[in-house]
């Protein structure tokens, strides 16, 4: 978190924004311009799309709120960037700017928000306390940067982004469930000074016993579920998740694809055969809640998998990470693009929990039980339009972060939500199952 004195707490936006910005550029450099303009998927944004409104929010937020200054750019520049006004599937129609006056754009307000940094007190304002408000807007261009990843997959054509391979597994046995006891935990937060509205505040919630996977549901895990006739088997699936197969024609994960006997599967523009061993990606909540039903299991619960994440029953506390209050680190988790994937299951023993529970953080995004809503407590801040316009049943809660999660929107308590029927996220699950009485 970002604490300390003012200084280290200016060093390290400094240091998030600039690991956000290297990232954009990346993201936005490998294609050329007719790639940056063009729509990849009606599901996404054009990638310039994504910039220019990476710069406007930081603009508003930074410069305009906390800076006091007048806009860049005339005013109707705002409107075309504002997520609520245009549907992803509108925005390549609009009068965007090109993609040259987007990157003089974002370069433009981050040199003056750095000068803003610098002149802006981090005491005694609640928006700029502790910098607050520049970590969320790290932590905005952040989570663009992994729907600009994802638009990435799902665009046509040859490779163009590359990294080296996530760490193999060291092949210790692990157990395929753990128990996390009975009792009571602290859920969200109220003291991490960059957390979003919607993990807030702490509370205390408790957990019936049960047993969570220890590492994710595999590829191979998974084969197993389509070679049974998962997808044809109709009491498998939530009756929403039936009507939806039904209608689409699901069969595999997306990006999958039979080649004879083999399962294949496309990744950055490589295809490749699906490896058993990895976490399963690109599943809709609908398929994982049917996995979890064959598999004679369920999802768990938002609480379950956040007390799995963050309490140590030694200490009785509740901690902020698996493995306990440091930052991320890439022997502890698979975050940041750092890989271009998830690594194998057992492949992060320095992240695991107290209990041994691996890679809850990092690799994928794990689909909860839970709907999304707002803690008892909860207050809407600085803007509604970031989670409380979302409560309610029809967003599934995920929890945990995948490889394209970087560590600034990452955390125990960190929530991301979706559509039960969406898969091009990066995506996966493990399941949960009651303790029977006497076990926990
Ligand atoms: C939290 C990932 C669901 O991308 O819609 C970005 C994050 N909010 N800009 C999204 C977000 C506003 C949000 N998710
Ligand atoms: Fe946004």
């Amino acid at each position: 978190p970002a604490q300390g004195t003012d200084d280290e707490i200016r060093s390290r936006i400094v240091d998030d924004l600039t690991r956000a910005r290297r990232r954009t550029a990346l993201l936005t450099e490998a294609v050329d311009d007719d790639d940056l303009i063009r729509q990849h998927s009606t599901l996404m944004s054009p990638l310039v799309w994504d910039l220019a409104h990476i710069g406007n929010q930081e603009e508003l937020w930074l410069l305009r709120d906390v800076g006091g200054r007048d806009p860049l750019l005339p005013e109707t520049v705002d409107q075309l960037y504002d997520a609520f006004q245009h549907p992803r599937a509108d925005r390549p129609s609009l009068p965007l700017l090109d993609p040259a006056q987007s990157r003089t754009y974002v370069a433009d307000v981050r040199s003056k928000v750095i000068d803003l940094l610098d002149r802006t007190p981090l005491r005694g304002r609640r928006l700029t306390e502790d910098g607050f408000v520049f970590g969320m807007i790290a932590q905005h261009e952040q989570q663009h940067a992994e729907t600009m990843l994802a638009t990435h997959q799902l665009r046509q054509g040859e490779p163009v982004l590359s990294a080296p391979p996530p760490p193999a597994a060291p092949g210790d046995r692990l157990p395929a469930q753990t128990l996390v006891p009975a009792g009571p935990f602290t859920m969200g937060t109220s003291a991490h000074p960059w957390a979003l509205d919607n993990e807030r505040p702490a509370h205390p919630v408790h957990v019936d016993a049960f047993w969570l996977d220890t590492v994710p549901v595999s590829n191979a895990d998974y084969q197993d579920f389509i070679a049974d006739g998962g997808y044809a088997t109709r009491r498998w699936w939530d009756p929403a998740g039936w009507a939806h197969v039904q209608r689409v024609g699901l069969a595999a994960p997306l990006f999958w694809r039979r080649e004879g006997p083999e399962w294949v599967r496309r990744r950055f523009g490589r295809t490749e055969p699906v490896p058993p061993d990895e976490p399963v990606l690109h599943v809709c909540w609908y398929e994982a809640d049917a996995y979890a039903r064959w598999a004679g299991r369920r999802l768990p619960t938002e609480a379950e998998w956040e007390k799995a994440a963050r309490y140590d029953p030694v200490s009785d506390t509740t901690r902020q990470y698996p493995w306990g209050e440091d930052d991320p680190t890439a022997e502890r988790a698979n975050l940041g693009q750092d890989h271009l994937g998830p690594a194998p299951v057992g492949a992060y023993p320095a992240g695991a929990s107290p209990l041994g529970i691996q890679q809850l953080i990092g690799d994928v995004w794990e689909w909860t039980s839970s709907d999304f809503t707002g803690y008892p407590g909860f207050a809407a801040w600085p803007y509604r339009e970031y989670s409380e316009v979302f409560f309610g049943p029809e967003y599934k809660v995920l929890r945990g972060g995948s490889f394209a999660a970087d560590r600034v929107a990452c955390r125990g308590t960190f929530r991301n939500w979706d559509y039960p029927i969406r898969r091009q996220i990066f995506a996966g699950f493990r399941c949960a199952r009651d303790a029977a009485p006497g076990e926990g």
